[in-house]
């Protein structure tokens, strides 16, 4: 038996997390300092959220978004040098080579060395490129070392959270602007997020009750989409401190779409064991409305 809640649903609007000018300003700034792989890593408490005029990524958390943070800003090293140097050849080909200065233009139609050139540099150049993104795929695809297992499921228009192994599922809305309450936010806090212990690597198993959604919750680099019938993998490595981490569903999944955040709560081991004993009371009273045609969920436990 897996109780579940339900309350309040309702509406707001999507929240852009980063702009390409404010992430290349940003990480130019920023790669100064992750050259060798220091990331400046965010304050233990607080939130991972997207702030007003945020220009560039959010901070990164755990060693996943570390990861794509450090590749995020290879890439702009690299993407930016290309464009210069394009920019560059063109300026100059437009002065050096214009009417006045040459009038008798060249009938030059070949040129081994140069065709080999800008075939074999652009290679080079994926070639860097593919190796660090490889790698991070390859990380982030799976991890036999997680602790536990939470499986999420996308529903319009919210998420249900579940313990298999504290045998704890309920679900989670947005809470809706005029039942905010001081100090939370709008468009982004939910009425149950998803608790978790800090310093954990967790597996998500993640599905949807009807249409597509994903789960997205941008400072742990973590993005999956949902699907009825499915059921995909990913994992997140939280890092250690309390800090609540902000997400949403960025698959257009109907009028609601932007009305389903996420909202992951990292807290202390002790804080979580409370949690779950709290939880286990609260919702253990609640059917469950939303998933009443799903047979009994048996999922895989943790390794
Ligand atoms: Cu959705």
């Amino acid at each position: 038996m897996i109780p579940s809640n339900n309350v309040v649903h309702n509406v707001g609007s999507r929240i852009m997390d980063s702009s390409f000018i404010g992430a290349v300003t940003k990480s130019l700034m920023g790669a100064a300092f992750t050259v060798g792989g220091v990331i400046a890593s965010v304050g233990a408490a607080g939130a991972a959220e997207p702030k007003p005029w945020q220009m560039g990524l959010q901070d990164p958390s755990g060693s996943i978004a570390d990861k794509a943070n450090d590749l995020h800003n290879l890439l702009l090293w690299i993407i930016t040098a290309i464009s210069v140097f394009v920019l560059a050849l063109l300026i100059y080909t437009c002065i050096r080579y214009r009417e006045g200065r040459n009038p008798v233009p060249s009938k030059t139609s070949h040129h081994a060395v140069i065709e080999v050139v800008w075939t074999v540099v652009p290679v080079l150049i994926l070639l860097v490129i593919a190796i660090p993104s490889f790698k991070l795929l390859y990380y982030m695809d799976r991890t036999d070392e997680t602790d536990m297992v939470v499986k999420i499921t996308g529903a319009q228009w919210y998420w249900t959270y579940e313990y298999p192994d504290q045998e704890l599922a309920y679900d989670s809305y947005m809470i809706a602007t005029e039942d905010l309450e001081e100090g939370q936010k709008r468009l982004l806090d939910v009425d149950y997020p998803m608790v978790v212990p800090e310093g954990t690597r967790i597996k998500l198993l993640i599905q949807a009750n009807d249409v597509m959604h994903s789960f997205f919750v941008p400072s742990l680099a973590v993005q999956i989409y949902t699907v009825a019938g499915r059921t995909n993998e990913a994992w997140i490595d939280v890092p250690m401190g309390e800090k609540t981490y902000y997400g949403q569903c960025n698959q257009i999944c109907g009028v609601n779409h932007s009305y389903m955040p996420i909202v992951i709560k990292a807290v202390s081991a002790d804080d979580y064991k409370a949690w779950v004993n709290e939880a286990k009371e609260e919702f253990a009273t609640l059917d469950r409305p939303a998933q009443k045609d799903d047979a009994t969920i048996q999922l895989a436990e943790a390794e």
